[in-house]
Order: C-alpha cells, then sequence, then structure tokens
C-alpha cells in the first residue's frame, strides 16, 4: 500500500500514533472477511464508485479465510484507483474482532472505517461516516439501524432480530453512560479516529469490536447516522451460536473490569448456585438421606456450577495464570473448607436456634460467601508473584 501508515508495533506508542497519520481526510477502510471471495469484486466496485472521488482511501482486507478469498482480493485489486491489502492471517486468533483489531493495528489514515465484506454495510455511506464525524467534531462515528431513516431489513428471520434486540437492550443497560448515544452498538458498521484508538487496550477477543471501542478507549463525541442493513449480497453467515456465547463472555469481561463490579458478578453466580444446591439437598433429603452427608453431596453440584460459570464468565482472561487441574484443585479446596466451616455453622442454626435445614443453609452460605470470594481471587486468579513460572507482565488484570 502506498498511502503512509504506521506498523502495527507502533500504535501501541501513543506518541508515535500522533506523529505519523496520512492526511486529515484519509480513510483506511478495515474489512475483515472468512471466505467472501463472492463479495469481493462487487464491494470493491461500488466503493470504487462511491468513495474516492469524494475521500482519498484505502481498503484493508483482514482475512481468515479457508478458500481461494485472498487471491481474489489480489485479483481484484489490480483494477482499483486506490490502495488494497490484504492481511492473511493463519492464527485466526480472536475471530472476527481479532481480524479488526490487527486492521485498526495496520490503519494509518486519520479515519479508519469498518465494515463487513457481504455488502450488508452499503459503501456509499462511507464518506457520510466521515463527513459526520469531522462535521459534528466526532471521535466515533456509528452508522445506525436504530434510528429514524435507518432499518435493519437485511436481518433475516425473526429469530434474528429477536437477538439482535435482546443484545442491544442487554449491552445499552449493562454500559448506559459509555454508550448514551449510541442506538446501535451491535453494528459492525462505523468510523472512528485513529488518534482515540488505543489498540493496546483491546483485547481481540471481542466479538462485538465496536462496543469494545466504545468502552475501552471511551471517545468523548459520538455522533450516528442511519443507515439499512441490506441483504447478503453472495455467500453465507458465518454467525453462529457459538459467537453468542463468546458475545455474553465478552460482555461479562468488559464489566467486571473493576474489582467491586467483579464481586457483585461472584455474589451473583453464587447466588445461582444456590438453585442446585438446594436442588440437590431436596432430592437427596427427600431420598431418605441425613442432612449432614446430604449437605456436603449437594455442596458439590453448586460447587461445580458456580466453578464452571465462574471460569467461562468472570475470570476466563485469568485462566492461564494456572494450569486447570491446579485452579480446580483450589477451588475445591476452598469450596471444602468453606464447607467445614459451614457445616458446624448449620448444625448451630438446626440444633441451637431451631432453624429448619433449608433456611440454616441458605444463611450459612451467606455468611461464607464473602470469605470464599476473597479467597478465591487471591489464591486461585490473581497472577503469581513475580519470578514465579506462567506469570508475563501482561497477565496483570484489566482494571486492577
Ligand atoms: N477475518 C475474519 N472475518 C470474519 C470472521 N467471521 C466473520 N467474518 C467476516 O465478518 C463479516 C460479518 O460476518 P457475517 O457472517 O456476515 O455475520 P452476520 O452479518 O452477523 O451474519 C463478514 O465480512 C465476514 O466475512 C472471522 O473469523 N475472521
Ligand atoms: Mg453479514
Amino acid at each position: 500500500m502506498t498511502t503512509p501508515r504506521t506498523g502495527a508495533e507502533e500504535l501501541g506508542d501513543p506518541e508515535l500514533s500522533g506523529t505519523q497519520v496520512a492526511e486529515p481526510g484519509a480513510v483506511t477502510i478495515v474489512v475483515p472477511t472468512f471466505n467472501e471471495s463472492g463479495n469481493i469484486r462487487e464491494l470493491l466496485r461500488r466503493i470504487t464508485e462511491s468513495v474516492p472521488a469524494r475521500l482519498p482511501c484505502e481498503v484493508l482486507f483482514v482475512d481468515d479465510s479457508t478458500d481461494d478469498t485472498p487471491d481474489v482480493i489480489r485479483g481484484a485489486a489490480q483494477d482499483c484507483p486506490f490502495p488494497v491489502d490484504v492481511l492473511h492471517r493463519d492464527t485466526p486468533v480472536g475471530g472476527l474482532g481479532g481480524a479488526v483489531v490487527e486492521g485498526i493495528r495496520k490503519a494509518g489514515s486519520d479515519w479508519i472505517v469498518v465494515m463487513d465484506a457481504d455488502l450488508q454495510h452499503p459503501p456509499a455511506l462511507v464518506p457520510e461516516l466521515v463527513a459526520a464525524g469531522e462535521g459534528a467534531g466526532a471521535d466515533l462515528v456509528v452508522a445506525s439501524r436504530y434510528i429514524r431513516g435507518g432499518s435493519r431489513a437485511g436481518l433475516a428471520g425473526g429469530y434474528r432480530i429477536a437477538v439482535s434486540r435482546g443484545a442491544t437492550w442487554l449491552t445499552k443497560a449493562l454500559f448506559p453512560r459509555r454508550l448514551r448515544g449510541i442506538s446501535d452498538p451491535m453494528s459492525g458498521f462505523f468510523a472512528i479516529r485513529r488518534s482515540v484508538v488505543t489498540a493496546d487496550e483491546l483485547k481481540p477477543l471481542g466479538y462485538k469490536i465496536l462496543l469494545e471501542l466504545a468502552v475501552r478507549c471511551r471517545p468523548e463525541r459520538v455522533a450516528e447516522v442511519p443507515f439499512v442493513f441490506q441483504d447478503r449480497f453472495a455467500g453465507e453467515s458465518k454467525s453462529t451460536a457459538r459467537e453468542g456465547m463468546r458475545f455474553l463472555g465478552h460482555l461479562v469481561g468488559l464489566r467486571t473490569a473493576l474489582p467491586m463490579a467483579r464481586m457483585i458478578a461472584f455474589g451473583l453466580i453464587g447466588l445461582t448456585g444456590f438453585v442446585p444446591n438446594l436442588l440437590g439437598l431436596h432430592l437427596l433429603t427427600g431420598a431418605g438421606m441425613h442432612y449432614l452427608p446430604a449437605e456436603i453431596l449437594a455442596n458439590q453440584f453448586g460447587v461445580a456450577w458456580n466453578f464452571l460459570l465462574i471460569e467461562v464468565l468472570l475470570f476466563r482472561d485469568r485462566r492461564r495464570h494456572r494450569h486447570w487441574a491446579d485452579r480446580t484443585g483450589r477451588f475445591a479446596l476452598l469450596a471444602n473448607a468453606d464447607l467445614l466451616l459451614r457445616i458446624p455453622l448449620i448444625a448451630l442454626f438446626v440444633a441451637r436456634l431451631g432453624m429448619a435445614v433449608l433456611p440454616a443453609t441458605a444463611l450459612a452460605l451467606l455468611t461464607t460467601f464473602v470469605v470464599r470470594f476473597a479467597a478465591t481471587e487471591a489464591l486461585v486468579y490473581l497472577p503469581r508473584r513475580r519470578g514465579a513460572p506462567r506469570t508475563a507482565q501482561t497477565d496483570a488484570p484489566v482494571g486492577t
């Protein structure tokens, strides 16, 4: 590519990133692709039609394809009046979100526009997004389906619409301040000033990259432009239920970056653990088992449930500090130590205060919660001290 830009390794340094950008107004269009060979020519044709005359641009494809998409891109690039580059990744770290972050790291223009390759995002809107940003002095301009003039026409089926709506609602509810002024945080079509992107802070695992940028980079001014979400031009959607799960994990990861939020999330997960615990106790005592051994057994249901949720949702980023067997052992140990403390407590509540088994158990669970949270953070998921194996500087948890 001929347009001046900083290298990926330089973007991490804010000092450098401010000095080496291209002339104002230039735009790098970052397009993540996964097996999109049928869409490339049409996409580049429509970009050629609508963008370069009004705005100098370059296009950077970040490709994880297993088909011939990179070759198709290189072929089609010959006919383009602007620079087109393709960065093919043999190891597609972070999937779609990771691809976009890599593209952003490489882009050198003043503005970066992120858009899909399947023409669901109309290329004609690219100059408008940048113009809106320049006009409003905004750092981030979101193409929104949910403001007047926008629509989600191309979102196939009631199920997809419901999922998209639900995800939007949940995300806005979790980040009311950071997402103020963004009606469509799920949008994959937006323009951002390169100067506000601190790509080092971005976690490539984030599936919804706009959410990641809005929450972690905190652009000061945000604008929106309506757009009609089109039908896919060719090929098939790569969205899967697994991406949906990843998105939920991403939301929790962003929301629990601070210790206080983490403790609340830990508590909420712990609360849900009451259900398998008490259910197990009900079944076991119903089957005639004495309540004390039943407590021990039922507790394992709750422990397993909590461990699973904590691993997948809450401490996803911190699992690498210890081997999974180490974490499981420590977690189980803590849970049983917790149980050792809890059983005499329950016996006390039952024998001395005359409480029934279920409320006595619930009260004891609450009492030991705080101790368990502190111990879990400190003994299972905190990075080890310097010098110990498996610990790198980058392991430091976000927000601590
Ligand atoms: N580089 C890269 N691009 C991806 C990946 N998954 C999807 N994409 C691209 O991201 C864009 C949106 O994906 P799409 O399947 O259309 O999702 P949908 O619009 O939600 O149905 C398209 O350009 C895809 O080619 C991936 O794992 N890596
Ligand atoms: Mg699509």
